[in-house]
């Protein structure tokens, strides 16, 4: 057994979730903060069995997609910040450590 330890951006844990569930895999939903940007993110525990990794790994691709958006109005309060020629910005992708389950115990 594995446990995917996934971080996600908050735009996409709604629709990773309902794909997760909808394809019967089970998922803990932490709130968690990003120690680089300090900007919320939140952390999904996948228990998964081996041979069910790579088809949470395919999920989770699917739905986490790295894109380009426009950029946030509020950006724009900090112009300093932005480069003067940017209309866009990269979102979404996933950061997952799959790591191994000594033991699964429900009582
Ligand atoms: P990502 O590399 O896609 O990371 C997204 C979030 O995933 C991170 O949020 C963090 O919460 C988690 N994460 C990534 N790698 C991790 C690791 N090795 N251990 C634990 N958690 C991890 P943030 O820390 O707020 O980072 C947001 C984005 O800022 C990163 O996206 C990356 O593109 C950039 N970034 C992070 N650290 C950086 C640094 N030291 N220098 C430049 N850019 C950095």
């Amino acid at each position: 057994m594995k446990l995917l330890i996934t971080v996600v951006s908050n735009d996409d844990v709604r629709s990773l979730l309902n794909a997760l569930i909808d394809a019967g895999h089970k998922a803990t939903k932490l709130s968690s903060t990003g120690g680089f940007l300090r900007k919320g993110n939140t952390t999904l525990l996948l228990g998964a069995n081996d041979n069910t990794v790579d088809d949470l790994l395919d999920i989770i691709r699917a739905t986490c997609r790295r894109r380009m958006v426009p950029y946030p109005f509020h950006v724009s309060e900090h112009p300093s910040m932005v480069p003067q020629d940017a209309v866009e910005v990269e979102v979404g992708g996933a950061t997952v450590f799959v790591v191994p389950v000594e033991r699964f115990i429900r009582l």
